[in-house]
């Protein structure tokens, strides 16, 4: 049996660059475990936490939440993951959190996602969320199968709060600010990998492939 090194991923790029729906297409494929920042943020707001009713205005005006807040709460979660292979969703987004990360783990690769911003307005007006799960839609990509319900439990969609016009441009100004420099901090590393397009679905097969690539040299290390 050929024994398998723990492979760490980041998938990055824009708010509605296709993160989350990548994300479940990886997932699916390679059986690497996701965890998302914004569905463990959107997750404790739901719930009433403490740390989701502080963090739900920060949220909804399209800021991003303090660096230690965010560190603490993705490696608190990374290290009961610790012997699994993992891909990380919105997580780093600033170059401190990048360095937090670091500390205690080495990335092995940093998929970015680059979709022009127009693309993005339309795509996340018409988004349906189901927040238990993070389960994503968009009316005219890939519809729920049944209009306002997810296809797996039947539960209600919802918009997100943060979807407002006003508020996306926020968070892509936010994006081009504070998170844009962590491209340039992986790219330094020899890590990042960028993926060009307006449709996930004909970005996809690059990813697949890539990652089939990336992989398999990562078992032979190993082997
Ligand atoms: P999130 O939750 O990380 P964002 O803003 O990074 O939010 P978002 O909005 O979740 O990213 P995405 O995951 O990149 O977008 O995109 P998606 O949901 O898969 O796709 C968007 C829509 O487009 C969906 O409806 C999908 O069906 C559709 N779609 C996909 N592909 C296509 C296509 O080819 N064609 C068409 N027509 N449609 C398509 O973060 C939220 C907030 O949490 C905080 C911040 O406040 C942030 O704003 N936060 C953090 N703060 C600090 N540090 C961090 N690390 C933080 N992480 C989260
Ligand atoms: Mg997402």
């Amino acid at each position: 049996m050929v024994l398998q090194r723990v492979f760490r991923a980041v998938i990055m790029g824009p708010p509605g660059s296709g993160k989350g729906t990548v994300s479940a297409r990886i997932t699916k494929s390679f059986g690497l475990e996701h965890i998302s920042s914004g569905d463990i943020l959107r997750a404790n707001i739901k719930a009433k936490t403490e740390l989701g009713l502080l963090m739900k205005s920060c949220i909804d005006q399209g800021q991003l939440v303090p660096d230690d807040v965010m560190s603490r709460l993705i490696l608190r979660d990374l290290r009961t993951i610790d012997q699994s292979s993992w891909l990380l969703d919105g997580f780093p987004r600033t170059v401190p959190q990048a360095e937090a990360l670091d500390d205690v783990y080495t990335v092995d690769t940093v998929i970015n996602l680059n979709v022009p911003f127009q693309t993005i307005k339309q795509r996340l007006t018409s988004r349906w969320t189901h927040l238990p799960s993070g389960r994503v839609y968009n009316i005219d990509f890939n519809p729920p199968k049944v209009p306002g319900l997810d296809d797996e439990t039947g539960e209600p969609l919802l918009q997100r709060d943060d979807d407002k016009p006003e508020t996306v441009t926020r968070r892509l100004k936010a994006y081009e600010t504070q998170t844009e420099p962590v491209l340039e901090y992986y790219r330094s590393k020899g890590v990042l990998e960028t993926f060009t397009g307006t449709e996930t679905n004909k970005i996809w097969p690059h990813i697949e492939a890539f990652l089939h690539r990336k992989l398999s040299s990562n078992s032979q290390k190993v082997a």
